[in-house]
């Protein structure tokens, strides 16, 4: 159990470190990281904090550096390494009308060629993930041929696909709206399925827990894509109403719990136990009113505390109670191991880690929150609305 539990291992964003904000104003937060040093610095912090957050994720080119090998040794210096390579594909003007879709072939080349520099940036920092997100669509029924914009999807994947060495995956990650508002490219998990089917087998879904329609059951969607070895990654966040990027698990800690006894499910299956080991268990969330390293320290502790509750499921009583129809009770055993108090359980765990048995209270008491506002101070954030 507590093996299991340790090999658990989760990748916090860069972007999850420095001010974020909504659309209506960005609230700086004190000591909040300022570039892509400190947003690693604050990745290492919560490594050491929670002795389980080893990688980084990059989003390019908010974290572009002239020289990658010093960024990489830098990393090293500080415990952690360079995980996914997410190619930003949303933030330059040429990009109205999309990117890997948009209708001027000028425009897609741009796009294609800034995924094929992050296959080149993650080859030089040791990353074997690239991480894309496409905020492709249209506002407007009319605006632009859906097929069309399929096909250019395809083949601009295709050509991102064979520029990918030996040994680096491409995970490719779906979002039913926003900012598009009439249709998206990548909507879902299954046109994403279709898409890594087609491109070949280091293509694989990531399923962001924030990226989908009202009451959509993910777990079901976890254990489909596990069953097709297409299941490639995780961006854990919680959301209620949109994209909202909250604090994992805080909204809804038993669907959080769902996930993960499907994640434990396929690790156990020896038909699933190979996708299973290779699933990608990343963070992406942004906070807009609260501090960011404890969040995100929290967040990961959601996680762990989900999956030792997953693991408790009694799981031969569970298919007996299947196999005799008995649907209270199995649903009861469920839900028996999501009732354990298992905090003794990860105290347990974090101590033979060498971390404190609740690492948010040590980040708190540490002073590290202070020291960090000392030393960066609070910056001034333009607002959002005026700046996008
Ligand atoms: C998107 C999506 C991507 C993330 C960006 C910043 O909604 O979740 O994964 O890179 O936000
Ligand atoms: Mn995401
Ligand atoms: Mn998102």
């Amino acid at each position: 159990m507590l093996a299991r539990l340790r090999g658990l291992e989760i990748e916090t964003p860069s972007w999850g470190y420095g001010n974020s904000g909504t659309r209506f104003h960005v609230f700086p937060w004190p000591g909040a990281a300022r570039d892509v040093w400190e947003r690693i610095a604050d990745a290492a912090l919560v490594n050491r904090l929670t002795g389980c957050c080893p990688t980084v994720a990059l989003h390019i080119p908010w974290d572009s550096v002239d020289d990658w090998s010093e960024l990489r040794r830098f990393a090293e210096e500080q415990g952690v390494r360079i995980g996914a390579i997410n190619p930003n594909v949303f933030g330059e003007d040429q990009y109205r009308l999309g990117s890997l879709c948009n209708p001027d072939p000028a425009v897609r080349r741009q796009a294609v060629e800034r995924c094929i520099e992050c296959v080149e940036i993650a080859r030089a920092v040791g990353s074997t993930a690239i991480s894309l997100w496409l905020a492709d669509g249209t506002n407007y029924p009319g605006q632009d041929d859906l097929r069309g914009r399929h096909a250019r999807l395809t083949s601009s994947l295709e050509e991102l696909y064979a520029a990918l060495p030996a040994g680096m995956r491409l995970l490719v990650e779906y979002k039913f709206f926003e900012p598009a508002f009439y249709s998206t490219d990548l909507p879902d998990w299954g046109t994403a399925a279709l898409i890594c089917r087609r491109l070949g087998p280091r293509a694989e879904v990531l399923v962001d827990t924030g990226h989908h329609a009202q009451g959509t059951n993910i777990e079901q969607i976890v254990a489909l894509l596990l069953a097709e070895g297409l299941l490639g990654g995780f961006h854990f966040n919680n959301r209620k109403y949109a994209d909202d990027d909250l604090i994992v698990g805080a909204i809804d800690p038993f669907e959080l719990f769902r996930i993960m006894r499907e994640i434990k499910l396929g690790q156990d299956d020896p038909a699933t136990a190979e996708t299973a080991a290779a699933v990608a268990f990343m963070i992406d969330q942004s906070h807009n009113v609260e501090g960011k390293i404890d969040a995100m320290v929290q967040s990961v502790m959601n996680i762990q505390t989900a999956f030792a509750k997953a693991l408790l499921v009694d799981e031969p009583a569970v298919a007996a109670a299947q196999q005799a129809g008995d649907v209270l009770g199995a649903h009861r055993l469920l839900v028996d191991a999501f009732e354990n108090d298992v905090r003794p359980l990860l105290a347990e765990l974090r101590e033979g880690l060498g971390v404190a048995a609740d690492p948010v209270a040590a980040f708190r008491s540490e002073g590290h929150a202070e020291r960090l506002a000392q030393e960066r101070g609070t910056a001034h954030v333009e607002s959002a609305y005026e700046t996008i």
